[in-house]
């Protein structure tokens, strides 16, 4: 086991009481990393806010009532066999303090799955002061208190997303720092309380730059990030690290295969991140789901990589099994045997082993 965090001074006499609640947050740390960096392994981010759950509802015409959210949850935690391909899942407050409908509450029932339970602890996005078309992240005023209360409640690992936009003249400097910041910042608190951070920065595709802008603006926007946890001192050992891909923004007119998508990441990844950090989960950013999983598969074509290559997605995920759901009780069958296959091609794909052949086993393809 690694010494405790350099977050504590080098001066500070602990005393017993305080010296074995770090011991036991160290191994807290250590459990939940191992789980969630196991290889063949990936996490579910089922964190949607109400905004983004209510926008993905109406999409497909399901009424956004607190039962429907919390029977569409239930749904993709209690796909049997799911647990063979997530490791952890990351929950939005309301999903924390709901039961499933036999009464469990839903980190009880994960964990009784051998799946971590997880907790968006950002508050969202409000626009950065003097900047124009840039976006903040909210939510560490109070967040110690709230870290507390989440891992009382069952959560060992969390999440932050921090967004940057592409234009010419973003992200700016100013972006990219606070930003850093905010995220390193999140990271050392949620260690501090034996909870393992996601850390989330996510360069956005609805953009038109191609591949080798949104390369440029990754690398940069990944060498601040692991400066300011460096400055923050938090250990490397203990994060997980999802970011976006190395991809051409949705309205560019070339579009990149996943050949290039596969090497230009991992290039970003190996100039930007530390071989300490034990597992990078990426996030699909409105990928189709078919182009998030060859994507992935490319990066773990390739050898030598120090770090697991896997995959939090939440559309890339989900969107299949939503449309196939649509809100009807009936339907919850064929959506978790959706969702499954889609989790086990992603699965094959953290391992390298997907074949676009493997598609025409599901009904979307
Ligand atoms: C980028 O969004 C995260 C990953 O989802 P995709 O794989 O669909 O890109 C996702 O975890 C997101 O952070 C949550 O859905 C919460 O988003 P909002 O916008 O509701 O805060």
């Amino acid at each position: 086991m690694l010494p405790f965090p350099a977050f504590i001074p080098a001066h500070y006499q602990p005393e017993e009481k305080d010296l074995i609640s770090m011991n036991s947050h160290m191994k807290d740390l250590e459990t939940t990393i191992n789980q969630l960096a196991k290889k063949g392994k990936g996490i579910l981010a089922a964190d949607e806010s109400m905004a983004t759950i209510g926008k993905r509802f109406e999409a497909l015409k399901i009424e956004s009532t607190e039962d429907n959210r919390r029977a569409y949850r239930e749904l993709l935690m209690s796909t049997p066999g799911i647990n063979e391909y997530i490791a952890g899942v990351i929950l939005f407050e309301e999903t924390l303090n709901q039961t499933t409908s036999n009464g469990m509450k839903f980190p009880d029932f994960l964990r009784s799955q051998s799946i971590l339970p997880g907790i968006k602890v950002d508050k969202g996005l409000i626009p950065l002061i003097n900047s124009t078309d840039e976006q903040a992240t909210q939510g560490l005023d109070g967040l110690n208190e709230r870290l507390a209360e989440y891992k009382s409640k069952g959560a060992c690992f969390a999440k932050w997303r921090a967004v940057y936009a592409v234009s010419e003249k973003t992200p700016s400097r100013m972006a990219v720092k606070m930003n850093a910041n905010s995220l390193a910042h999140y990271a050392a608190l949620c260690q501090a309380n034996g909870i393992v951070p996601i850390v989330e920065p996510e360069v956005l595709i609805d953009s038109n730059h191609t591949i080798e802008r949104c390369a440029e603006v990754t690398e940069n926007v990944l060498h601040a990030v692991f400066h300011s946890l460096h400055k923050y001192k938090v250990k490397l050992e203990y994060i997980v690290l999802k970011p976006s891909m190395v991809i051409n923004g949705k309205q560019c007119p070339t579009k990149a295969s996943a050949e290039q998508v596969g090497k230009m990441t991992v290039m970003v990844l190996r100039r930007t991140v530390p071989a300490a950090v034990p597992t990078i989960n990426f996030l699909s950013g409105g990928q189709s789901p078919e182009e998030a999983t060859a994507n992935l598969n490319a990066m773990n074509m390739l050898a030598g990589n120090p770090w697991n290559l896997s995959y939090s997605y939440a559309r890339a995920l989900q969107d299949y099994c939503m449309k196939t759901w649509k809100g009807d009780a009936k339907n919850v069958s064929a959506a978790q045997a959706i969702f499954l296959q889609r989790a086990k091609l992603n699965s094959l794909a953290s391992l390298g082993k997907y074949t676009s052949s493997l598609e025409k086993e599901t009904s979307f393809a």
